[in-house]
């Protein structure tokens, strides 16, 4: 034990786990970034809003598999809760901390001060406050610890003081690291033997199986056992959104992504199946079009980390409580493979399904119409993405486009998704770049989702983030546009126009304005030069492709 501040504590806790940057706007335990300076290297990236700081230690958190950290200080506490809704729903770690109310004074109308710690409690694992500075070295532990552990999720941590100032104040404390929290998962759970071998055994016994992979085998790199296994029992596999990453999209096991963002053979593959084995996902309303695939009552079988996820909406022949990866590679040691013989015909119906969705779309795929098809844009992303690319996406269209046509080609190759907040993905971008400099970055937005932060533009330049932004710009949110005429009663007014069109704006511009690398696109044979030369920049670029307003993405098979 020795005689230190809270913010020497904080600093040294923060560097000890490996942090390297953190995300916020000023001001908030301005004496721990002080320390931070003198005693660490890390990064102290201030941003254009708590909401995009929040999103940006999301991005950072999923790209590493580390805490992401952002904070704010009381007046800007709930915009920064907004930007943990995200990370909640797509179980990420992220850590924020926040200043908050003094005993002195609260209740007195103090200058910006409302109690902001009930509006942490629906997105957090952990919603505590530290009110004594001796509790510094406990309490960071504890949220590194819940960030990381099981499901991983945010936490908060609200620091005494409307920017923190116990951060100034003594006590005898050691700034003690658990190097085992400091990234997921801590542990990899052993699944019971027997649950484990009844769930094979159905797999094995199943003429018709197909395994839905969610974001748990991102999480525990299981992408690798995934594959395994389902290359020695022959199996197609499906994922959801947060999972579309754990098997190449071009691997002939791959059916696509299944769910309401989705690909048509996924969908096709899930509702004919005599068994579904879920690993490492929530079975939720997106992954299964709302329930609808497959129907409830289809026979399934399901792997999570957290017990109370296990049958949550499908009725389980067999439940296996497990890290996903130790699970699958149990199940690789335990597998049959003379059990394979007798789905030949299954996987040949799941290729001839994939086979017709690809020539369904291949006009559009490969398109040359102007203004044009975002098909043509996610194509040419599916070959120009490098090897080892790291592909961050919007929600909304974006979601669907990227979700459902987008095809990672190599294992190398990563894929991180909005939960469901437009505007999510460019400042997601820039923390996944900052906790992966090594790896090109990037990301694909539509002009809507970009509009959300696009201030952060700057941040990228100032802070030298050679994140590559890719923008669908069709001049509108033209995802609401079937939504509009449902609404109408059939066809919406020219009127109606003004709820979800923009203005046309050239972004290349505005981001070479900045000191950002712009290029616009006009004509799809300049899609690809364009995304090789971003990436090759090594500049914070923005790619600004203009595509057609009257565009929908399909709409899923039920
Ligand atoms: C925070 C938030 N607010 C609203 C929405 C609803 N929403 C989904 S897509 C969308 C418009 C998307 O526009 P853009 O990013 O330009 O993509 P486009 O549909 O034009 O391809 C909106 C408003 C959302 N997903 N998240
Ligand atoms: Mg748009």
């Amino acid at each position: 034990m020795a005689k230190m501040t809270g913010a020497q504590c904080l600093a040294e806790m923060l560097a000890g786990y490996g942090v390297t940057h953190v995300f916020m706007v000023p001001a908030v335990l301005r004496r721990t970034f002080a320390e931070m300076e003198r005693r660490t290297q890390i990064a102290r990236i201030h941003t254009h809003g708590e909401k995009s700081a929040a999103y940006m230690a999301d991005g950072y958190a999923r790209a590493s598999g580390r805490p992401g950290i952002c904070m704010a200080q009381v007046i800007g506490a709930l915009n920064l809760a907004a930007g943990l809704r995200d990370a909640y729903l797509a179980h990420s770690p992220v850590i924020a901390f926040t200043g908050g109310r003094d005993p002195k004074t609260k209740f007195r109308k103090v200058y910006q001060e409302v109690d902001d710690v009930p509006a942490f409690e629906p997105v957090t694992k952990l919603n505590a406050t530290v009110d004594d500075v001796s509790r510094f070295p406990d309490m960071v532990r504890q949220a590194f610890r819940v960030a990381v552990s099981g499901a991983p999720g945010p936490v908060h941590l609200q620091f005494r003081g409307n920017e923190g100032q116990i951060d100034a104040e003594e006590a005898d404390m050691e700034p003690l690291v658990e190097p085992l929290f400091s990234r997921v998962p801590p542990f990899r759970p052993e699944p019971d033997r027997a649950q484990m071998r009844a769930a094979l055994e159905l797999l094995q016994q199943a003429e018709r199986p197909v395994i839905v992979a969610g974001g748990g085998v991102r999480a525990s790199g299981g992408g690798r056992a995934l594959t395994a296994l389902a290359e020695r029992l022959q199996v197609p596999v499906a994922t959801s959104l947060n999972g579309k990453d754990s098997i190449p999209g071009t691997h002939p096991l791959s059916v696509g992504v299944v769910g309401t963002y989705s690909r048509e053979s996924a969908n096709r593959v899930v509702a004919q199946a005599d068994l579904v084995c879920f690993v490492g996902t929530e079975a939720g309303g997106m992954t299964t079009h709302f329930w609808a695939v497959p129907k409830i009552g289809a026979k399934a079988v399901q792997i999570d980390i957290e017990a109370e996820a296990l049958g949550r909406n499908y009725p389980l022949q067999a439940a296996v409580l497990g890290d996903a990866r130790t699970t699958l590679e149990r199940m690789l040691e335990a597998a049959d493979a003379a059990s394979a013989a007798k789905r030949k015909p299954w996987i040949a119906t799941a290729r001839g399904i994939c086979a017709e969705w690809r020539e369904k779309y291949t006009s559009q795929l490969e398109s040359s119409a102007v203004p044009m098809r975002p098909e043509r844009l996610v194509a040419e992303l599916t070959q120009r993405a490098p090897d080892d690319a790291l592909v961050v996406v919007d929600t909304g269209h974006a979601g669907m486009w990227m979700g459902g046509m987008f095809d990672l080609r190599t294992p190398k190759q990563n894929y991180m998704r909005s939960a469901g907040h437009l505007g999510w993905a460019f400042p997601a971008g820039l923390g996944a770049k900052c906790a992966t400099p090594d790896r090109p970055v990037v990301v694909f937005t539509g002009d809507a989702g970009l509009w959300y932060h696009i201030g952060e533009l700057e941040t990228a330049v100032r802070w030298g983030i050679n994140t590559v932004v890719v923008v669908n710009n069709n001049g509108g949110g033209n995802q609401s546009k079937r939504g509009f005429d449902r609404a109408y009663g059939g066809e919406q007014t020219q009127k109606a126009r003004e709820l979800w069109t923009y203005k046309m704006v050239n972004f290349a511009k505005i981001a070479e304005d900045i000191g950002a690398l712009g290029i616009r696109v006009e004509k799809p044979n300049d899609i690809g030069p364009a995304i090789e030369r971003a990436v090759a920049a090594n500049r914070p670029a923005v790619v600004d492709v203009v595509t057609d307003i009257e565009a929908l993405a399909p709409t899923a098979v039920g």
